[in-house]
């Protein structure tokens, strides 16, 4: 039986059990929105966190992950480009900041990272973003506690590495690397001291409990990841997963508004899929409990809502960003 509000309420808790998270994800849609907006008033101003990407190294990636277009498995017709110079993801990082983001995120599609010149090159990255006063995020896949370590020295704020899916479904979605690989990158991460981000992805093909068993492995963690990206798969041409079927917005609402309760303090990022959501479903969203948004004309490979509709939304919502941008003359397709 669900607790009472109360009891869900009384503190943050790393013990929370595959149940009743399903229980909570199945709740009346209305009492769901409730309870989470609840939390997320008592825990977290209406403040929504800009966080920009950037592919730094594009396409040829050895891992079989089935929604991936980078994957050397799928067909798609990406721009493939190897890893791009420091100054130019610099340049890069200062239109985001002009812009109004606050997180520069920079992604690399390798299976893993390895000693040398590009591990070099992403150092001096992280450390230029962070010298723009910025907030720096990398996601290059696993890595070793020195590689963390250096990361960390060099500035790093969060590392991204996503769980995906639940434990149970994950070996549909990937062959190449396990479950337990992703919890041990995680590790090295959180023992470095760099702020964890890992989520996972909605629409895949997994059921509400493999849903609700993806939260169970993320809620319980401790401590929880300060960033939790919530995608909703991007269908892409050429890749295994290409015809899967659209998930409607409402799975998006739960998926949010239950890790909004189980991780009271965490970011949730309401990420991959915005193009395909209402304006009413966004703000449905960030009602209960999504906090931050990728902030940019473009994801990785993909396209992403521009950073002007973007700001008019956040207006229109009334919740509170950064509003330090200069808009730039310079397009972001210029460079
Ligand atoms: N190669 C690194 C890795 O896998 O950790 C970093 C980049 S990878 C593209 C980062 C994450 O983006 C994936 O773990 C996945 O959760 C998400 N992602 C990738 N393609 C996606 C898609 N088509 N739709 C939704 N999310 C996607
Ligand atoms: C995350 O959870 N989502 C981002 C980021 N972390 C790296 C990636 C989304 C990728 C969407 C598909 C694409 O653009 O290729
Ligand atoms: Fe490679 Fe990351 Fe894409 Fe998987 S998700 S194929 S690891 S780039």
């Amino acid at each position: 039986m669900i607790k009472s509000r109360n009891q869900i309420f009384s503190k943050i808790r790393f013990d929370w059990e595959r149940k009743e998270i399903l229980e909570i994800l199945n709740m009346p849609l209305i009492d769901l929105m409730w309870e989470a907006q609840i939390i997320h008033r008592k825990f977290n101003k209406y403040k929504v966190q800009l966080a920009s990407l950037y592919s730094v190294k594009t396409g040829g990636c050895q891992e079989d992950c089935s929604y991936c277009s980078q994957s050397i498995y799928s067909s798609s017709e990406i721009k493939n480009h190897p890893q791009l110079e420091v100054d130019q993801v610099l340049a890069r990082a200062k239109i985001a900041k002009n812009e109004g983001a606050e997180r520069f995120c920079m992604g690399w599609a390798w299976r893993e990272i390895r000693d040398g010149k590009s591990f070099n090159s992403m150092l001096e990255m992280v450390k230029g973003v962070r010298d723009l006063g910025m907030e720096a995020c990398v996601t290059a896949g696993m890595l070793t506690d020195d590689q963390a370590s250096k990361l960390a020295s060099a500035g790093l704020t969060a590392y991204n590495h996503n769980l995906d899916t639940s434990p149970e479904y994950y070996e549909n979605i990937i062959t190449t690397r396990t479950y337990q690989d992703r919890l041990e990158t995680i590790k090295r991460v959180r023992n470095a001291g760099i702020n964890v981000c890992c989520g996972g992805i909605i629409g895949l093909g997994e059921t509400n409990g493999d849903r609700a068993s993806l939260l169970e492995v993320l809620s319980n963690m401790n401590p929880h990841p300060e960033s939790v990206p919530i995608n909703s798969l991007v269908a892409i041409e050429g890749t295994g997963l290409e015809d899967n079927q659209e998930i409607g917005s409402i799975e998006m609402i739960r998926m949010i508004a239950t890790a909004r309760i189980l991780m009271p303090k965490s970011k949730i990022r309401l990420s991959a899929g915005r193009e395909k959501l209402s304006k009413e479903a966004q703000i449905l969203c960030f009602q209960c409990g999504a906090n931050s948004i990728f902030y940019g004309d473009e994801l990785l490979t993909t396209s992403n809502p521009s950073f002007q509709s973007d700001r008019k939304l956040l207006n229109e919502v009334g919740v509170s960003f950064n509003k330090d941008f200069e808009t730039s003359e310079k397009t972001l397709s210029s460079l």
